[in-house]
């Protein structure tokens, strides 16, 4: 009997303009949601996975312009290349919506309509500024200090013209309350920057309608006006599912959605006015609104003006999709930004796929083969660490679960190659090689073997869900088929026949030269810069009046390397935050006096170094277990970032 038997579940990306090709910040959303409904699906829920093309706008007619094309034709080649993308990443959808599709035309239509007879939208007159890029509205004040977009920073234009708006105040409250006082946002955090900057300034009225231009959704009873492309975009969660249309019949079936997935530039308008709009159509609201950072580069929001380097098909014809987004969806947490690099990449390819999972496979099917020439014989006998290693791996799924349900992928990656490495470090304890060398261990060696092949199907069969091409190539290797690769399964050991037939078979993840590779990547974007500038030796003296120390005395200071996994303010300390670290061996809570400098969007997903053996203090009611390491830098504290080593490491 499957856990979720048939519970619905529904699923949905943004759906991105296709004004430009996708890039790898287009990835890690749909590759994040692609590898929930695929977890959802084994475990035996009935999904909904959406994603799709939002067509219209001014952008997109003036890009059209600049081409020579229609708009039509412009959107119809993009959309062909972000459906070659996802079908190249494994995205499995089961729908993808064009809001150029007659049906949702249709339904936005008559949204509009009925909102309109009920009273929320009126017409009026907009003055004010517009951000043609993101297709905002914007009032004097909520202009940056350079009087441009708060959103991209770009110039905006004066608008003025007849338009229809949309009255958001009658949902004040239940919006402030929603945001603040249920788990309908996350992280939790952003509620309160959300409320202050648009609920406590006064909900104003959104201009829903354009009239300078052609390409969006006429409004049937004045069709002088397009619809405003926010209110298009946002309905496609619902007419997608057959909300006002014939198209489809499952809007009673999937709707309200589970999980919303966006980035933060677009969480204003998931969070407050997507909400909105449900509230005046009397629909019930979606469960959860995931927020991820952005994909840096170079510090900056990746978009799609930068170089081929960051091609997600250049990257996955060289990697290999799995790989791809195996790297991007162990980078990013919820809430934080993470930059990209290849270097980055490349080395968490090496360090977690080839070394980690990729050495485990090999070694243990290479073992099975030389030593009972691959198949293990059916006396087995168990021994010392085999309890350890079968209680971690038979937890883990219930672990992930938790982890997939509140959208925190990275983590749920973690807890499996933590597993990972205790069944490596169960080939050290055990030294197979050594029992190997004498008959009389031959039962024990079969059943170390087995717990290894065990241990793999399990992490390997959770896995499947976030790199479905590579997994299956694992079960080959060691024998696991049928009922043994199921969920159902993941909880259970012992279920790979006694007598399993291993297949030594190629290298799933081979490593990559890393100087090698990044000269080639170099090369494809005409960028011949070193890949790392030269490391320079500066030989200071101590300053005066600080005393010398012995090495003794530094050995004394365990520094480690954790990555913050979360942040929030402490309520009774304006100075404060609380930071939770995943130290390599579990999670500590560190408190740091660090708030004026740092929001948590900065810090989550990023490395610090931890002194870790400082003795636990409370400070203003948290305990604080160990302390983050910082530099005075003028008038300004900076925290030390780390790249690219894994959390754990010990700094010497
Ligand atoms: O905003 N890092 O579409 P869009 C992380 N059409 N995620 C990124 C990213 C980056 N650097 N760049 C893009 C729109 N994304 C609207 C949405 S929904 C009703 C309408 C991802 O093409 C992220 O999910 O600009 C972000 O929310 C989305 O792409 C925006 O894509």
């Amino acid at each position: 009997m499957q856990k979720h038997n048939g519970e619905k579940y529904y699923i949905t990306t943004p759906i991105y303009y296709p004004s430009g090709n996708p890039h790898i910040g287009h990835c890690y959303t749909t590759t994040a949601c692609d590898s929930i409904a695929r977890y959802k699906r084994m475990q035996g829920c009935d999904v909904m996975f959406l994603t799709g093309t939002d067509e219209h706008g001014q952008k997109i007619e003036q890009k059209a312009a600049e081409s020579g094309v229609t708009p039509k034709q412009y959107v119809d080649e993009k959309v062909d290349v972000f459906k070659k993308l996802w079908s190249f990443m494994n995205i499995s959808y089961d729908r993808y919506i064009r809001t150029t599709d007659d049906y949702h035309i249709e339904s936005v239509q008559k949204i509009f309509k009925a909102l309109y007879d009920k009273g929320y939208i009126y017409k009026g007159e907009y003055k004010g500024k517009y951000c043609t890029p993101c297709e905002s509205f914007w009032t004097e004040s909520q202009l940056d200090e350079k009087g441009c977009c708060p959103e991209c920073h770009r110039p905006v234009t004066e608008a003025k013209e007849e338009a229809y708006f949309f009255k958001m105040s009658p949902f004040a409250d239940r919006i402030e309350k929603l945001l603040l006082e249920t788990d309908y946002l996350r992280p939790k955090y952003r509620a309160q920057e959300l409320v202050n900057n648009f609920i406590k300034t006064g909900l104003e009225d959104l201009c829903v309608s354009r009239t300078s231009f052609k390409w969006g959704i006429p409004v049937t009873f004045d069709t002088d006006h397009v619809v405003y492309v926010w209110i298009d975009a946002l309905s496609n969660y619902i007419t997608a599912l057959g909300y006002d249309n014939g198209h489809y019949d499952d809007f009673s079936k999937f709707w309200p959605a589970d999980v919303h997935m966006v980035a933060k530039d677009i969480m204003r308008f998931h969070a407050i006015i997507w909400p909105a709009m449900l509230m005046a159509l009397d629909l019930p609201l979606p469960k959860h609104l995931a927020v991820h950072g952005w994909i840096t580069f170079n510090g900056e929001k990746m978009s799609k003006s930068l170089g081929n380097v960051v091609d997600p098909f250049i990257l996955g014809e060289r990697y290999g999709a799995d790989a791809i987004r195996y790297h991007i969806m162990r980078e990013m947490a919820l809430g934080g930004d993470v930059s990209f690099s290849n270097e980055i990449m490349i080395n968490r390819i090496n360090t977690d796929l080839a070394n980690d999972l990729g050495n485990l496979v090999s070694r243990t099917v290479a073992m099975a083969e030389k030593y009972f020439d691959s198949t293990l014989p059916e006396e087995k006998q168990s021994g010392e660490f085999d309890d350890e290693l079968i209680a971690e791996a038979t937890a883990l799924s219930e672990k992930v679960d938790k982890l997939v349900d509140e959208t925190q992928l990275n983590l749920a990656l973690a807890e499996i190659f933590r597993v990972v490495s205790r069944a490596n470090k169960y080939i050290d304890e055990t030294k197979p090689w050594v029992l190997a060398k004498d008959e009389a261990n031959r039962s024990r060696l079969a059943a170390v073997l087995y717990n290894l092949l065990e241990t793999i199907r399990i992490v390997s069969v959770l896995l499947s869900a976030f790199m479905p091409t590579d997994m299956p190539k694992i079960w080959k290797q060691i024998g696991a088929e049928g009922d043994s690769v199921l969920y159902d399964n993941t909880d259970k050991f012992g279920v790979l026949p006694q007598n399993v037939t291993v297949h030594k078979g190629e290298i799933i993840f081979p490593r990559i030269d890393v100087n090698k590779e990044i000269e080639e990547l170099n090369k494809i974007i005409g960028n011949n810069k070193p890949a790392q500038a030269d490391k320079k030796e500066s030989k200071k003296e101590a300053p005066e009046n600080v005393a010398l120390i012995g090495i003794e005395d530094f050995a004394k200071v365990e520094l480690r390397v954790a990555k913050i996994t979360a942040c929030e303010p402490i309520k009774k300390a304006k100075k404060l935050l609380k930071l939770t670290l995943d130290d390599g061996d579990g999670e500590r809570t560190v408190a740091s006096g660090i708030a004026k400098y740092y929001t948590p969007d900065d810090l989550i997903g990023k490395s610090v170094i931890l002194v870790s053996n400082l003795k636990p203090a409370v400070l203003c009611g948290v305990e604080s277990n160990g302390m983050i390491l910082a530099a005075d830098d003028g008038d300004s504290v900076k925290v030390i970032f780390v790249d690219n080593i894994t959390p754990g490491s010990r700094i010497r």
